[in-house]
């Protein structure tokens, strides 16, 4: 009976002395993947043609999967105009084409884009879809009206931004590491620069003597 009194005494202190070690790494395991909130990478694009014709700057591949949203990207034809003009998308993104317009319209991507296709031409309130599987520029045209225009850009991940009138931009949330951030621009030949995103810290870039495609 002393023997099982001693072998139960010498086995809770045991399990307690485990429990009391154990306790800050319980609480700092969780914690530390919480506080760890990536970096942010900031910026210009430094020209006058991104006024009106805004450059994506976006990240050209971090390791890791990153899967489409469960809501389809979605491109509306309206006003005789393509809404929004640049739609940005993860790989494998299946994006919904309205014609919510009162005349009818088409959809089509040219020979030697990234994903070339052709929806035809459809009528209003009618809803197509497009799957895009390779990263990459989409120009979109409408046979209908020549004048409509607009860009799938297909992404590897989702760090990317589009600048505002003055080329200035901001993707926050960006995991640490190293990494090639490109421009892309309708109008301008693509730039590219290296970064480095430290975790809570912001990285400044500026692009600069972007010339015409
Ligand atoms: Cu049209």
């Amino acid at each position: 009976m002393r023997l099982m009194k001693k072998l139960f005494i010498f086995g809770l202190i045991w399990g307690v002395a485990l429990l009391i070690f154990s306790l800050p790494f319980a609480g700092q395991v969780p914690q530390a993947k919480a506080m760890d909130p990536g970096g942010t990478i900031k910026g210009v694009v430094a020209t006058p043609w991104v006024s009106r014709y805004p450059a994506l700057v976006y990240v050209e591949h971090i390791n890791g999967n990153f899967p489409p949203p469960k809501e389809n990207p979605h491109m509306s034809q309206k006003g005789l105009q393509f809404h929004p003009h640049i739609l940005p998308v993860l790989k494998g993104s299946t994006v919904d084409f309205t014609n919510d317009d009162t005349v009818a319209h088409n959809v089509f991507s040219p020979p030697g884009s990234a994903t070339s296709f052709n929806l035809g031409i459809y009528g209003p309130g009618v809803k197509k879809t497009q799957t895009f599987n390779n990263l990459g520029e989409v120009p979109l045209l409408c046979i209908v009206h020549p004048d409509m225009s607009a860009f799938v850009i297909v992404l590897q991940n989702p760090y990317y931004a589009l600048t505002d009138n003055s080329g200035k931009f901001e993707i926050k949330d960006v995991p640490a590491g190293t990494y090639t951030l490109k421009t892309w621009d309708e109008k301008l030949k693509a730039a590219s620069q290296q970064v480095t995103v430290e975790a809570g810290k912001t990285t400044t870039v500026e692009f600069k003597g972007l010339t015409r495609r």
